[in-house]
């Protein structure tokens, strides 16, 4: 029987260009998320010049902004981050809704990996939990999730 074909991504960052889009929106909670992307970006190889940060608003305005970087060839790979917090907003769903659904668009669209690390919580100790607490850092979950991404694409 011949060998089954398996294609899978190497955590071994190759070259490659990444953007991180950071919401301003509950960002003493996004910032330990971009402190964890660049954590896991730099241990995997990728240097700090192959790293673009983004600021934006918040997690509703993501989606477009990863929509320009997408098309403006310059990136293989974008993390988004950010922290939509039900206790924190009427429009939890709306917010965090529009904001996943477009990041999943974006990546389709362009065939550039999104990484989603944009926290939806009940709460603020939710979100901080992943933040680089107890449930680890989901920054450099996205992050990690990227680099394997762009090394799955260029394999397929
Ligand atoms: N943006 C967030 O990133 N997180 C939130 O929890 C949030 N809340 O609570 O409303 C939030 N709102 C702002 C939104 O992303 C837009 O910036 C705003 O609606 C202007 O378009």
């Amino acid at each position: 029987m011949s060998e089954i074909v398996t294609l899978e991504g190497n955590l071994t960052a190759a070259q490659a260009k990444y953007a991180i889009i950071a919401a301003r929106f509950n960002g003493f909670i996004v910032n330990s998320l971009v402190s964890g992307a660049l954590d896991v970006l730099k241990r995997s190889g990728v240097a700090e010049s192959d790293v673009t940060l983004v600021h934006v608003p918040g997690a509703y305005e993501m989606p477009l902004v990863a929509q320009k970087l997408a098309a403006s060839g310059r990136f293989d790979g974008i993390i988004a981050l950010g922290a939509v917090i039900r206790g924190a907003t009427p429009h939890f769903d709306f917010v965090a809704g529009e904001c996943s659904k477009g990041l999943a668009q974006v990546s389709l669209d362009s065939g550039i990996p999104v990484g989603n690390g944009v926290l939806t919580t009940e709460s603020i100790e939710q979100a901080i939990e992943r933040a680089g607490t107890k449930a680890g850092n989901k920054g450099g979950e996205a992050a990690q999730t990227v680099i394997e991404m762009i090394d799955l694409l260029r394999k397929l």
